[in-house]
């Protein structure tokens, strides 16, 4: 018992990704508009990405190598819908070449619908600020449900609307680049609109449709045992974590929870928490993100109390060198154990990501891939933690084995009774 930590029977495993991000091109989206006018820090553009768009078989044979049996994906709304109104028939077909290959090689599939890219048609009319977003959003999902309803297994709606709302919001990181409150929570109300219209039109076009978003959630981290720190911490976990759920209520059939880091939480620090939690580091252009692997036991054990599924629909690093990858995997995998034994219904772990790709304005700086891409040649190169990933996923286990093979200096915090 001590020596494998077995998961469920039908465990889902999987890799994510996302359209904009790996394949390449997408002319017209608000995003290439706006990185060609010098806004990604390492000065590069998306460009060709990864040319997932053409080499879609070849990553998803990589995957089905990896003893995958679950692949996330998005649909870029801006290939689909170029201009207001008019759909793209050829683009639609394309989505769907992908989706039935996908099934033809057996894999469950999440499909993201929106994943932080807009068309540029209606980036010009506010974005997700202007109230008829919603109208346009929901009138996208009507067009392309019917067309995959066969070859999805479950809908995302959006992807990490909290992220979004603060990098192109508030933190001036992402287009528009704002820092304007009312916009804001003009967009956090209208996200909220979308997901729930979304979500019923979906379930009109397929009543047994699984449907639900994907939320990065943080852990708050108490410093101490002190009562103060421990109710802010809660405060901070109900504020953030909980406020799209509860405004979203009764628009879930399960709960897609990205998972990446926590945040310190200490009473008599909170102002420095919340500049942490506003602003970014000046250094690295980018939010602090601090690891901690256990923080995923304790967001499992909380989001128990919404009684529904929850699957892990991001959890990831960046680390070109690989060596903290292979760490980071084990121990998140330790503690989603720990978290199913203790009865919180966990259906799957898709890892972010399968490929290394563009990681928004950061470019293609950080690696986020099992399987390193060779930018010049676009050729696939897995990385050591691929194959653990692969192991994990064939035994639907995490054994002693594997630590011993991958990471043996781990042995003694993953299986501590066996040393
Ligand atoms: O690359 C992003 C992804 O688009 C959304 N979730 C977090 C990932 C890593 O930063």
């Amino acid at each position: 018992m001590d020596e494998i930590y077995q998961f469920p029977k039908d465990f889902l495993w999987g890799v994510a990704i996302s359209s904009y991000q790996t394949e390449g091109n997408n002319f017209a989206s608000d995003w290439y508009a706006w990185e060609k006018i010098g806004k990604i820090k390492d000065g590069s553009l998306s460009g060709r990405a990864c040319d997932f768009y053409h080499l879609y078989r070849e990553d998803i044979d990589l995957a089905k190598s990896l003893n995958l049996n679950t692949f996330r994906l998005s649909i870029e709304w801006s290939r689909i819908e170029p201009k207001e109104g008019e759909f793209n028939q050829k683009e639609i077909n394309y989505y769907r070449k992908i989706l039935t290959y996908l099934k033809e090689k057996k894999f469950k599939v999440f499909l993201t619908l929106w994943h932080f890219t807009l068309p540029s048609w209606l980036a010009r009319k506010g974005g997700w600020q202007n109230k008829k977003s919603v109208f346009y959003f929901t009138r996208f999902v009507e067009k392309v449900v019917p067309e995959y309803s066969d070859l999805v297994n479950f809908w995302l709606t959006i992807n990490e609307p909290l992220i979004y709302l603060s990098c192109a919001y508030f933190l001036e990181l992402w287009p528009p680049e704002k820092k304007n409150l009312i916009a804001g929570l003009k967009v956090f109300f209208n996200l909220v609109k979308a997901h729930q219209k979304s979500y019923r039109v979906i379930h009109q076009i397929l009543p047994q449709a699984k449907v639900g978003l994907a939320n990065n959630l943080v852990y708050f981290r108490p410093v101490k045992e002190r009562y103060l720190d421990k109710k802010l911490a809660e405060i901070f976990n109900a504020f953030y974590n909980h406020s799209f759920y509860r405004f979203t209520k009764g628009t879930h059939d399960f709960i897609g929870l990205n998972y990446y880091t926590c945040h310190r939480v200490e009473f008599l620090k909170i102002a420095e928490l919340i500049k942490r939690m506003t602003s970014e580091n000046p250094e690295t252009r980018t939010i602090r993100k601090e690891i901690y692997p256990e923080g995923l036991y304790f967001i499992l054990k909380d989001l128990k109390k919404f009684n529904l599924p929850i699957y892990i629909t991001e959890n990831g690093l960046a680390d070109e060198g690989d060596a903290r990858r292979r760490r980071f995997i084990l121990r998140h995998l330790k503690y989603l154990w720990q978290a199913i034994q203790e009865e919180v219904d966990v259906g799957g772990y898709l890892h972010w990501s399968l490929i290394d790709n563009f990681e928004w304005h950061e470019g293609f700086k950080p690696k986020f891939g099992l399987v390193k891409i060779d930018y010049e040649t676009l050729k696939r190169i897995p990385r050591k933690s691929a194959y653990l990933y692969q192991e994990i996923c064939q035994k639907n286990a995490l054994t002693k084995e594997i630590v011993e093979k991958y990471d043996p200096e781990r042995m003694k915090e993953i299986f501590p009774k066996v040393i």
